[in-house]
């Protein structure tokens, strides 16, 4: 399989769930709490010895993001922190021996997988806990400023063996998995320093049609597969201005991945949520440029995810279920983009998300003669192409057609 046929599925999903959920959500500061206030090993020892998530239920989980018209999920197996949620045999810091003692991964693919729903892992190649991850070569690092750990015998190579071997037990433990999501080399930690060919290598022999995002590191961009470093480009907090193409000008295939509120992991006192149609426009924008959404949530401390993200994924998904059919295997339209809104297309069928309705028929330039019918997405009822009355006498007119909104109701959610 090559990277156009991997990626089918994905780009037809379009909509995912991101999840970031550990110990920090006890601390409840946002998932790099313990790099940002420099906590230290004992400090941060206290979340594990009381990681008790009694609600967590990975089926209602599964539930809310079906219900909000997400068709796949991104789950942090292992954050920043080290910590992690699967039973590996290759560390003792792992849920199983919290207060939990469950492997919350096995849950969550289970869950999920019997909801329909396409199953993803996020794993980190930084690890602020494993002993021989170099604290000092980290800026990131919790521990670097602390001269204990400045001479400290790292071998670098015993943390790569353990990287690697951890995502080898994620790819052999849990049955198929959809997506690899790692994340992240920085600075001038190039993909070789984490020898990621290999890892990719491996990655792929245990499971052939799993996509990878491209955060090991190396060029997405170059069309050269030799040095091609992923399957998919991971913007984050961005929906890239004009979509993202490699050095030949053909499409990359991208998900932009977005927090609801301004952290990923959970954050107590973080209530700057995004409007329902605020994420809408999001998704619509992302596919309107060929990409993909991953929506995140940090559920709390008990496992729940939190009110105010499970309200607007309410929203989001009562929104799609009447207009899911311009979003799903859709991709971006040829037209230029309208003053009034985006669009998204299927074959001839061609999406108009109208953002500003303004008075009058909404114009469609190049279109003349070209709009076989039009209709209201949300209920299905029947609109008018017509142009209007004097209509010569406008510039372009020549090219373009016009659909007349008037009459046709669109809840403040549904402007499609
Ligand atoms: C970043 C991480 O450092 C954040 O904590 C988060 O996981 C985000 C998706 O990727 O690079």
């Amino acid at each position: 399989m090559n990277r156009i046929e991997r990626t089918k599925w994905f780009l037809d999903d379009r909509f995912g769930m991101f999840i970031h959920w550990g110990l920090y959500a006890i601390p409840a500061r946002g998932e790099w709490v313990r790099s940002r206030e420099k906590m230290s090993v004992e400090d941060y020892e206290e979340f594990f010895e009381e990681f008790n998530p009694t609600n967590y239920n990975p089926k209602e989980w599964a539930r809310a993001a079906k219900a909000a018209g997400q068709k796949y999920a991104v789950l942090t197996t292992k954050h920043h922190d080290g910590f992690c949620l699967f039973d590996s045999k290759l560390t003792d810091y792992k849920a199983t021996n919290t207060p939990a003692k469950r492997d919350l991964i096995k849950e969550y693919v289970e869950a999920f997988r019997e909801e329909g729903l396409k199953v993803g892992f996020y794993y980190s190649i930084i690890d602020w806990y494993h002993e021989h991850y170099p604290a000092f070569g980290d800026r990131n690092h919790p521990m670097r400023d602390n001269e204990d750990f400045k001479d400290k015998n790292i071998d670098f190579d015993q943390y790569l063996e353990y990287m690697h071997g951890q995502v080898r037990e994620l790819l052999t433990n849990y049955g198929k998995i959809d997506i690899m999501w790692f994340d992240f080399s920085y600075d001038d930690m190039t993909g070789e320093k984490w020898r990621a060919t290999e890892l990719i290598n491996m990655i792929r022999e245990i499971q052939p049609d799993i996509i990878i995002d491209n955060r090991l590191g190396g060029n997405i961009k170059s069309s050269n597969p030799e040095i091609y470093a992923g399957d998919f480009y991971s913007p984050e907090q961005i929906v890239p201005p004009g979509g993202i193409v490699d050095e030949n000008g053909e499409q990359i295939p991208w998900e932009a991945c977005i927090t609801l509120n301004d952290n990923w992991g959970y954050h107590s006192k973080d209530k700057n949520y995004k409007s329902p149609k605020q994420v809408i426009r999001t998704l619509v924008e992302c596919v309107s440029k060929n990409g993909n959404l991953l929506l995140n949530v940090g559920p709390d401390a008990k496992g729940l995810i939190p009110d105010e993200s499970i309200e607007i994924l309410e929203v989001v998904g009562k929104w799609m279920r009447r207009n899911g059919e311009s979003i799903y295997g859709c991709t971006a339209s040829s037209l230029p983009k309208p003053e009034w809104g985006r669009y998204t297309q299927n074959g001839n069928k061609l999406y108009a998300h109208v953002y500003d309705r303004g008075i009058g028929p909404i114009y469609f330039a190049g279109l003349k003669g070209k709009i076989k019918k039009a209709r209201l997405l949300a209920d299905g009822s029947e609109l008018h192409v017509q142009t209007p009355w004097m209509a010569e006498q406008y510039s372009d007119i020549e090219s373009g057609a016009f659909i007349n909104l008037a009459g046709a109701q669109l809840p403040d959610e549904m402007d499609t």
